[in-house]
């Protein structure tokens, strides 16, 4: 049952035909309590949902449309192992990376408890990450190792590459960490161009191995060592591991096995970073302080599987967000860090949300006729301030924002911290309650600028406080919002866990690539061919 299918969507409907003038100033000033009604607590996270512009009785039928949709049966169906992702046939059980403590989690098809692997693979990943921070694993020359370089794409780069830049506090400071992804040249060779390759040690994570940008990107890598060895193939041992599901393929590749970590098909790429596809964020921070952030995932999601829905997290901003989405007509949905350790927070949320649940058919194959998930956006603040923000305060577009920030900086230095978060609470406050004709007036504005002076108010932000970003709140951020697109997908009705809509350019680029550099005949469409034309011309 998709949400417009529920009795109680016609409630959600008709709450916003009779709140068509909802103002958060008279919300707030009818209720002194409403910032404390409408905040809840989780995992080290506090969120205020006070700034939204909903009230409690929409609150209520969206999740009572939630109910109707079965959304707890479908928690339960993915925490117990279940085949959820009906059209790849895997069970989703990225929950089982983080499940330090429980157990047993069995894969509904196979029948098997899938922990024991999954604690093999961390421990021999601990083993490993240990020997390369202590220096006992070199390079073939024996130097000590001083660049860790993550090869990947798509969910086996955002998510470590995002993860080690928001935990750079905790990392090991005398490795250095980067991440290729992209087959543009550029990116390897602007990466490499200050390393030396003894030096090197390269993580090639790919779960089937045969992405074409990473394997493009570790045949040269490969290349750029061997050159240093004087092609003695016996370096790549040293210089490359492995995170894949595909052994054979990695043997091909000419890395040692032992040196391969593993995980599962039923861990999603965009869900994989706490999987070894977070080996290089382990070798950043250290075991102990992966262990800490898969203790701050477990957190939430034991809160998510538990809590109530009116006290849920994921399940709050997921209904906020299908509100705005679905019944006021929101296009996007910003998230706004303040905090540059997450700079690339938003960049790994537009895949985790946008591949998720930018679908247009619903589980059984027809089309949608409700809107499925936003386009995601968002930098750090207080860099949108100066940018983008202009559009959220007096724009035409409904942008629900979440601001997402920490009480105490890992950099306290002079009064940043103070000037930082004042930002923080005053962007909020003023997207909320705006500032009317009359208080610009009442400065003494000329009657010609008022209008322009004036903002409306009534732009709906969450607000997300942790004391501080560690590994565990940082964790448990990260399934905040895997379980908020959970969610969503559930009520919307469609597949969350598979991405066919990859799939199309991928096949056309293979159809193009000999036909870049030979002069075979071109069969596209008159823009495609003239096109193909033009680069073959200026590489001839
Ligand atoms: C994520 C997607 C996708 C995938 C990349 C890399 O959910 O499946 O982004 O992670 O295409 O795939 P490989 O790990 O197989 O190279």
């Amino acid at each position: 049952m998709n949400l417009t299918e529920t009795k109680a969507w016609s409630a959600v409907l008709a709450d916003a035909e009779s709140n068509r003038n909802f103002s958060l100033r008279a919300a707030f000033a009818a209720d002194p309590d409403r910032a404390r009604r409408m905040t809840i607590e989780a995992a080290g996270w506090t969120l205020d949902y006070s700034k939204n512009i909903v009230d409690a009785k929409t609150m209520a039928d969206l999740r009572a449309v939630a109910e109707e949709c079965g959304l707890k049966d479908k928690i339960e169906a993915m925490f117990s192992g279940e085949h959820i992702n009906e059209t790849e046939d895997r069970a989703v059980l990225h929950v089982a990376l983080r499940d330090l403590s429980g157990g047993p989690i069995t894969d509904k098809a196979t029948g098997k408890d899938v922990l024991p692997e999954v604690r093999e693979v961390l421990s021999r990943m601990e083993g490993f990450a240990n020997k390369v921070r202590s220096g006992l694993w070199t390079g073939f020359s024996g130097k000590r190792i001083r660049n860790v370089v993550n090869i990947g794409i798509g969910g086996s780069d955002l998510g470590p590459c995002m993860a080690t830049i928001a935990l750079a506090s905790f990392s090991q400071r005398d490795i250095r960490f980067a991440f290729v992804s992209n087959v543009d040249a550029t990116h390897f060779a602007e990466t490499v161009r200050d390393m030396d390759p003894e030096e090197t040690l390269f993580i090639v994570a790919s779960k089937t191995f045969t992405t074409l940008e990473t394997m493009d990107n570790a045949n040269t890598a490969r290349e750029w060592v061997l050159k240093r060895y004087n092609g003695n193939g016996a370096a790549v041992a040293k210089h490359f591991v492995a995170v894949s599901t595909a052994a054979d393929e990695v043997a091909k590749f000419g890395i040692d096995t032992a040196n391969m970590f593993g995980f599962w098909n039923w861990v999603g790429g965009r869900y994989s970073l706490p999987s070894a596809i977070g080996l290089s964020l382990m070798i950043a921070i250290g075991p102990d302080r992966f262990r800490e952030m898969l203790g701050g995932y477990e957190a939430m999601d034991a809160h998510f599987r538990s809590a109530p829905l009116a006290e849920n997290l994921p399940v709050t901003m997921a209904l906020l967000g299908i509100y705005y989405n679905n019944v006021l007509g929101a296009q996007s949905h910003a998230v706004l860090p303040y905090d540059q350790y997450l700079a690339r927070f938003p960049a790994y949320l537009q895949q985790l949300d946008m591949e998720s649940n930018g679908k247009s058919v619903d589980k059984k194959g027809r089309r949608v006729s409700w809107q499925t998930g936003p386009i995601v956006w968002g930098e750090p603040g207080t860099n949108g301030q100066h940018a983008f923000y202009q559009l959220l305060h007096q724009g035409t577009k409904l942008v629900p924002a979440d601001f997402i920030g920490f009480l105490r900086s890992h950099n306290p230095i002079g009064s940043h911290h103070v000037h930082l978060m004042a930002n923080f609470f005053a962007q909020t406050e003023a997207l909320a309650f705006g500032k009317t004709a009359d208080e610009v007036r009442a400065e003494g504005t000329p009657e010609a600028l008022v209008a322009h002076k004036t903002f409306e108010g009534n732009r709906p932000t969450n607000t997300l406080v942790a004391d501080e970003l560690t590994p565990a709140s940082f964790g448990a951020l990260v399934a905040l919002y895997e379980h908020k697109v959970f969610v969503q997908g559930a009520l919307w009705d469609v597949f969350s866990f598979d991405q066919w809509g990859v799939q199309l350019g991928k096949v056309l680029a293979k159809k193009i690539i000999p036909e870049l550099t030979d002069g075979r005949p071109l069969s596209h469409d008159s823009s495609t061919n003239a096109l193909i034309e033009r680069f073959r011309a200026a590489n001839a």
